[in-house]
C-alpha cells in the first residue's frame, strides 16, 4: 500500500504499528496532520491500518519490516524520501520465569526486539532526521526499563538497554537539530502485549489486569506520544512515565478484590 505524501508533509515512522500502542501512535500522528509510515512484520495488519487512515482523509502508507533484520531496515529507509519523526516502538516481552529459570532464547529474542531494533531503525533513520532540519526520535522504553520485578528480569534488562541506548543517542547528537525522547510506561492493556509475553494464554494474561480500575490503554499512551513531538521543536521532553493512577510502581498495583 502506497500513498504518496504531499511534499510539504511531516513524515513520521512508526515500528510496531500493527496493533497496540503502535498502531494507535501511527493514528493520533495521522490526525495530527502527519504523513505516517506504519511498519511491522504482518503486512495485513499495516495494509488495513493504511487503508483506513487514507479513507478517513489522512496521509499513510505501509512498509512490512522485521527491525531485527538490519538489511531490510536499511532497504527500508532508503525508500523513504524523508523523515522527520521516527517512534521506536517495536519490541514486547517474553515470559515471566524466575531467573533462575529463565529460558536464555526468550533473553535473546527480546534482546533483538527491544534494543538491537531500536538501534537497527534508529542507525538507518539518523540521516533524514538531521537532514529534516527539526528531526524528532521517539523511544517507548517501559518502566521496566526504570526498575525491576520477580520475574522480569529479561524484560527487564532489555529494556534497561533500549533506555541506555536513548540517553546516550542524546548526549551523542546534541548540537544536531535531532532531539530524543524516551516514553516509559507502566501497566498498559492492549491486545497483545500480555497475550504475547505468556504464548497465548489468554487465561494468564488476564490476570495481568485482574482488579485494576482502569489500566492505561494504548491511545492514553499514543496522547503522551503526540503530545511530547508536538512541542515547539527547541523543548526536548527528556522522559516521560506514564502510569495508570491505580500503579505506584512495577510490584505496587492496587486492584479491587
Ligand atoms: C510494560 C510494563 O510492568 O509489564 O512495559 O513490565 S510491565
Amino acid at each position: 500500500m502506497t500513498d504518496t505524501p504531499a511534499a510539504s508533509l511531516r513524515t513520521a515512522v512508526v515500528t510496531g504499528a500493527s496493533s497496540g500502542i503502535g498502531a494507535a501512535t501511527a493514528r493520533a500522528l495521522a490526525a495530527a496532520g502527519h504523513h505516517v509510515v506504519l511498519t511491522a512484520r504482518r503486512k495485513d495488519r499495516i495494509e488495513a491500518l493504511a487503508d483506513e487512515l487514507t479513507a478517513a482523509g489522512r496521509s499513510a502508507s505501509a512498509y512490512p519490516l522485521d527491525v531485527t533484520d538490519q538489511t531490510a531496515v536499511d532497504t527500508f529507509a532508503r525508500s523513504l524520501d524523508r523523515c522527520d519523526i521516527l517512534i521506536n516502538n517495536a519490541g514486547g516481552a517474553l515470559g515471566l520465569d524466575p531467573v533462575a529459570g529463565a529460558d536464555p532464547a526468550e533473553w535473546r529474542q527480546m534482546y533483538e526486539t527491544n534494543v538491537l531494533g531500536t538501534l537497527h531503525v534508529t542507525q538507518a533513520l539518523l540521516p533524514a532526521l538531521t537532514a529534516s532540519g527539526d528531526g524528532t526520535v521517539v523511544v517507548l522504553t517501559s518502566t521496566a526499563g526504570r526498575g525491576t520485578y520477580e520475574g522480569g528480569a529479561g524484560y527487564a534488562a532489555a529494556k534497561h538497554g533500549q533506555q541506555v541506548l536513548t540517553e546516550t543517542l542524546r548526549l551523542e547528537i546534541v548540537g544536531t537539530p535531532v532531539r530524543v525522547i524516551e516514553v516509559a510506561p507502566g501497566m498498559v492493556r492492549t491486545d497483545e502485549f500480555a497475550l504475547n509475553r505468556f504464548k497465548g494464554d489468554a487465561e494468564r494474561a488476564a490476570k495481568v489486569y485482574q482488579g485494576v480500575a482502569q489500566p492505561l490503554t494504548a491511545e492514553d499512551v499514543a496522547d503522551t506520544i503526540a503530545w511530547a513531538v508536538s512541542r515547539p521543536s527547541h523543548v526536548n521532553i527528556d522522559l516521560l512515565v506514564v502510569r495508570p493512577r491505580a500503579q505506584a510502581s512495577n510490584s505496587k498495583v492496587h486492584r479491587e478484590p
